[in-house]
């Protein structure tokens, strides 16, 4: 059996006293981890070490969010709008860009980035001559983050690009948090879903601009009562737009065609 090692003092590291997570000597933190680690670590007035938790998420969303800066810059300079579609997995979003694609797509030009964990289903789902795609395969990561989304644009040809779709990992929690550089964000909740999941999952819901009730054909036969779904993304986000539709049947499609139509973007 090994004899224990024994810890020298240079050896020596401090223990985050909730997650356990080690701060070497000489380990460079960004500047505001640094200063949260410094203030946890820092004694307390009984002289034991003060108990704060550390938030490990800031320097990772800093990153993101100067990439995501930096692609809104681009779409902003290329005269291009980038809605960010985000839901649960099944949802609708592949089949609605598949119509959009389809109706609206032939007037004005789009392209569009789409991400899965696995496969290029979506994206070949998506292909049509007049219309870039690129698909990103996250291998495991259960969103698209800003440097995915600029390294996926920087494969299309985006001349005359007006639109840019991007459909996101189908995750209703993690794509909350990643800001892809888009200006709409648009949320969509499927009636198989459940009308309570506003509720359960207020901060996808409260960051959408747009918020899409899809698959409605089918919300009698299950039970779906729209109208308290209307009540329950009404109380999380009571600024959002909310269209109802049907990839479908067509029902609500025009409105949602209409609201691309008005985000009117310029080349
Ligand atoms: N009844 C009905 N089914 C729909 C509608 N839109 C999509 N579906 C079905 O729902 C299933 C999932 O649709 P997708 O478009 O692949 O959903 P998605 O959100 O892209 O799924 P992920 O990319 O895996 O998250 C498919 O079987 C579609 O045919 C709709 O408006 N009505
Ligand atoms: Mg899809």
């Amino acid at each position: 059996m090994n004899p224990t090692p024994e810890i020298t003092p240079a050896d020596e590291c401090q223990i985050h006293p909730l997650s356990g997570a080690a701060a070497r000597p000489g380990r460079l933190l960004s500047a505001p981890l640094a200063a949260e680690v410094s203030a946890t670590l820092a004694a307390g007035p009984d002289g034991g070490a003060a108990v704060r938790a550390v938030d490990l998420r800031v320097p990772l969303l800093e990153k993101n969010d100067i990439l995501a800066e930096r692609n809104r810059g681009y779409f902003l300079g290329r005269g291009l709008v980038a809605l960010n579609l985000v839901s649960s997995p099944g949802s609708g979003k592949t089949t609605l860009l598949e119509r959009t694609l389809d109706e609206f797509g032939r007037q004005t030009k789009c392209a569009v980035v789409v991400g899965d964990l696995e496969t290029d289903n979506d994206g070949l789902r998506l292909r049509r001559a007049h219309a870039p795609v690129a698909q990103i395969t996250t291998g495991g990561t259960c969103h698209l983050d800003a440097s995915m989304v600029a390294r996926g644009v920087e494969s299309l040809d985006l001349e005359g690009v007006k639109i840019l779709f991007i459909e996101n990992v189908g995750n209703l929690v993690c794509p909350a948090s990643f800001d892809l550089g888009e200006q709409v964000r648009v949320v969509l909740l499927s009636c198989t879903e459940g009308e309570d999941k506003p509720l359960k999952y207020p901060p996808i819901f409260k960051s959408a601009n747009l918020v899409l009730l899809t698959k409605v054909d089918i919300a009698d036969a299950l039970g779906f009562k729209r109208d308290v779904a209307v009540e329950n993304i009404r109380r999380i986000a009571p600024t959002a737009r909310l269209i109802q539709l049907s990839s479908r049947s067509g029902e609500g499609v025009a409105e949602w065609l209409d609201y691309l139509r008005s985000l009117n973007p310029q080349r």
